[in-house]
């Protein structure tokens, strides 16, 4: 491990909800939930006023309704998000060669690399400037954190949330470490905590304590072996720039087509155990379950199945692939079957969106006119769905978002990130004065203007999964790029 705590990790604060209160004056300093607004909706992040309430990722939306029924529920802006995310990237460019992007708000930096950072005093000073650009830049908080090895420099970017910076300085990992739970360690996923937690190991210390051996037996081999080192403090992984497709994934080719559909199951459930195997082996749990046929004609379809949060269980990779084996039609044999899970620490938010479109208006059963009537053209409603939080303008008033709507009205809030908080209006939902419109940049200034803000929300709406000949590498094909994540891939066979 290297002397000097010139590893910086950078998380944006409350970043989707952040980006909203930015953009809506009226919601600063308020409860604020980016999610799913559809029925079977879950938050993607709240702000941190909403956090006091017990909203948090990951929950179903009714539950956080009923915990803060006076939050500001919005459906989530991916296009602005990308744009300000290439933003803070670039930021982090700027500062060294080896920049290892995590998710949209988070990432790695290597400051030795880049020639900015050789000791604490620099790292740091490095790091302050680095919270000062992002916010000139983008108007937003993130933290940061600074350590000897990636897994210290995370836990020091949350331990320094919201809003602020530490520095672990070298030599006092163990001690920092030791009294956290086990869940703090990358790796320990939900079924490695429950699992731990049976045999009563709950913090770090306990699981140094418990040696190696036991951890071993206890966890298999690589994964015992890994989190023994981790417990330990010792993390070597480098901070590797431009990182690939990340997935865990393993698949068989047979000499023979194979037709029968009960081995075929059968199969498919030991490609999902030694996917697991592989997936804990690496201290990784993921969201999306992936498989993968090749038929005896060599055609190739992937089928994905996204879970509500990470898993490393074996029980529920298997289920997932057998649910996705069930659509899948395999008459004629298959020469090659294959299990993955990719999604790892991300989110899909292709499934976020696709929950947030609102239910259908009830359809037109009941003609309102007397029988044998053609019933009237449906008004606007069916075609116009306004979603609370989406940008709009209106030919008079100008910008404003999609407060709420419903009874065929929807209320408009008129103010824009550079405006004073705004005012309130209720228009028809057909109104041709109201459009859609394209956000409006956070920070008006155009030394870093963002790359694709014009970008519309909807382009990743449905993205299909990538197929094995999409280009996301030899065997990337667990997922598509932009849910890669945190951590690395790790090829068959490895
Ligand atoms: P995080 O960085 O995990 O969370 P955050 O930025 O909202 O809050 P924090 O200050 O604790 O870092 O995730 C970044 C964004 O990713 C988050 O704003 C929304 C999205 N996301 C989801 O869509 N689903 C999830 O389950 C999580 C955890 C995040
Ligand atoms: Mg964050
Ligand atoms: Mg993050």
């Amino acid at each position: 491990m290297r002397r000097a705590p010139t590893i910086l990790h950078l998380d944006m604060d409350a970043f989707y909800a952040s980006v909203e209160q930015a953009s809506k004056p009226s919601l600063r300093g308020k409860a604020v939930v980016v999610g799913g607004l559809g029925p079977r909706g879950v938050v993607a992040t709240a702000s941190y006023e909403a956090r006091v309430f017990g909203v948090h990722s990951a929950m179903p939306m009714g539950q956080a309704r009923r915990l803060a029924p006076n939050a500001a529920y919005l459906v989530p802006r991916f296009g602005l998000y990308r744009a300000i995310s290439e933003q803070v990237m670039a930021l982090l460019r700027e500062l060294s060669p080896l920049v290892e992007p995590l998710s949209l708000d988070e990432a790695f930096v290597d400051l030795e690399a880049g020639g900015r950072a050789w000791d604490a005093e620099s790292a740091r000073l490095t790091g302050i400037k680095l919270r000062a650009d992002i916010r000139a830049v983008t108007g937003l908080t993130g933290s940061v954190g600074l350590a000897a090895s990636k897994m210290l420099a995370k836990i020091a970017s949350e331990q320094a949330k919201p809003d602020g910076l530490m520095l672990i300085e070298p030599g006092t990992e163990r001690a920092l470490l030791g009294p956290m739970p086990v869940r703090t360690l990358p790796g320990v996923g939900p079924a490695t905590g429950d699992h731990l937690r049976r045999v009563g190991i709950t913090t770090v210390d306990e699981l140094a304590e418990a040696g190696e051996d036991e951890l071993v037996r206890l966890l298999g081999k690589a994964h015992g072996h890994a989190l023994y080192a981790m417990a330990l403090a010792h993390d070597e992984r480098p901070v590797v720039a431009e990182r690939e497709a990340k997935s865990v994934s393993v698949e068989d080719t047979y000499d023979v087509d194979i037709h029968d559909r009960l081995r075929i199951g059968l199969e498919v459930q030991r490609l999902a155990d030694r996917c697991v195997g592989r997936l804990r082996g690496a201290g990784l749990s993921g969201r999306t379950i992936v498989l993968k046929v090749r038929r005896y004609d060599f055609s190739t379809l992937t089928r994905s199945e996204t879970l509500r949060g990470p898993t490393d269980d074996p029980a529920v990779v298997r289920e997932a692939a057998a649910r996705l084996l069930d659509s899948v039609d395999t008459t004629g044999g298959v020469r090659l079957l294959g299990v993955g899970v990719s999604g790892l620490a991300d989110y899909t938010q292709e499934d976020l969106f696709a929950q947030a479109l609102p239910v259908p208006a009830p359809s037109a059963e009941e003609p309102e006119g007397g029988v044998g009537e053609v019933a009237p053209e449906r008004p606007v409603a069916v075609e116009r769905q306004w979603r609370a939080g989406q940008d709009v303008r209106h030919a008079e008033y100008g910008p404003g978002w999609v407060q709420g709507s419903g009874l065929g009205r929807v209320t408009v809030r008129f103010e824009t990130p550079q405006s004073a908080p705004g005012r309130v209006r209720t228009f028809f939902v057909g109104d041709p004065a109201l459009e859609s419109a394209e956000p409006l940049p956070l920070v008006a200034d155009a030394a870093h203007p963002p790359a694709r803000l014009g970008q519309s929300d909807s382009d990743r709406h449905g993205a299909p999964p990538r197929t094995p000949d999409g280009g996301a590498g030899a065997d990337g094909w667990g997922g598509n790029r932009e849910q890669a994540s945190d951590a690395t891939r790790v090829p068959d066979g490895a």
